[in-house]
């Protein structure tokens, strides 16, 4: 049997993922769905780590191989006709954190599908994220989070827009592997997901009413 896209990306096989991405999409695979294998590449990656059998040299390298697997489909993903955008989203890793690879996808998506983003990168405090959404006036704000030592970042965000009366006029998400249910409940948010393509969705869905 065949290796599969995930193995390659635990196995660290630079070489031979870009190959076969090319195949997977010459045969028609749907770009969400390769782009999801590599992720779930990842989070093995990220087991092997929290196992001790790797170091921090293997998770930088599985990102960068991460990154040019996200490049090479970056073209295939879906797309819009329309170029005015729909809406704008404002798009951070708060302070405590620097994983970027889904944020960075998430930004991808969003402007695939006309959405203005403005993306404030990693390790964002609370109150530049204030200031930004105070000048911007988005109608969504998306937080990404990998690992738990942010959370406190992003409910102190979410206590800063409401200080703020902003946080009633627009719609906060959070999202990334660490997120959940009970997690979107203690920031605050008014949405959670650990999938950028369903994040996207809430954004269609929502911005004519947000
Ligand atoms: C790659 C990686 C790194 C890279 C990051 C490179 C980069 N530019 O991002 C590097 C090597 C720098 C790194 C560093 C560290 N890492 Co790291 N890393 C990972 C790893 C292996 C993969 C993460 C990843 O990119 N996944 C792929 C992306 C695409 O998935 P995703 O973020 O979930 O995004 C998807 C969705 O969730 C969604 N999404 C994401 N954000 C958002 C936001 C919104 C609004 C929406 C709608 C959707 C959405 O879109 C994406 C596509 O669908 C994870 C393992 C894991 N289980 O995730 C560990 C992991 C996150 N890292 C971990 C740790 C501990 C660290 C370090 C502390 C290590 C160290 N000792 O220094 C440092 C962190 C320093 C810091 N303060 O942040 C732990 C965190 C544990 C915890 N409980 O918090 C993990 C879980 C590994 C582990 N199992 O121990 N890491």
């Amino acid at each position: 049997m065949p290796r599969e896209l995930s193995t390659a990306i635990v196995e660290l096989a630079r070489d031979d993922v870009p190959a076969m991405i090319e195949r997977k999409l010459d045969a028609g695979e749907d770009p969400l769905a390769i782009l999801a294998e590599c992720r779930e590449g990842m989070t093995r990656v990220g087991e092997r780590f929290q196992a001790g059998d790797y170091y921090l040299a293997e998770l930088l390298l599985s990102a960068e191989i991460f990154k040019a697997a996200v490049a090479r489909l970056a073209p295939h993903l879906p797309d819009t006709d329309g170029d005015r955008p729909v809406g704008k989203v404002i798009l951070a890793t708060m302070r405590g954190d620097i994983h970027d690879l889904g944020k960075n996808i998430l930004a991808t998506l969003l402007r695939a599908h006309a959405f203005e983003v403005h993306d404030l990168g990693v390790n964002v405090e609370p109150a530049e994220l204030v200031e930004k959404v105070r000048e911007i006036r988005p109608e969504f704000v998306g937080l990404s989070v990998l690992i738990t030592t942010a959370f406190r970042s992003m409910q102190e965000a979410c206590r800063l827009l409401e200080e703020a009366g902003l946080r009633d006029s627009l719609r906060l998400m959070i999202g990334g592997g660490v997120t959940t249910p009970e997690l979107e409940e203690w920031v605050g948010a008014d949405f959670q997901t650990q999938d950028a393509a369903a994040g996207v969705a809430y954004c269609v869905e929502r911005v004519g009413e947000a």
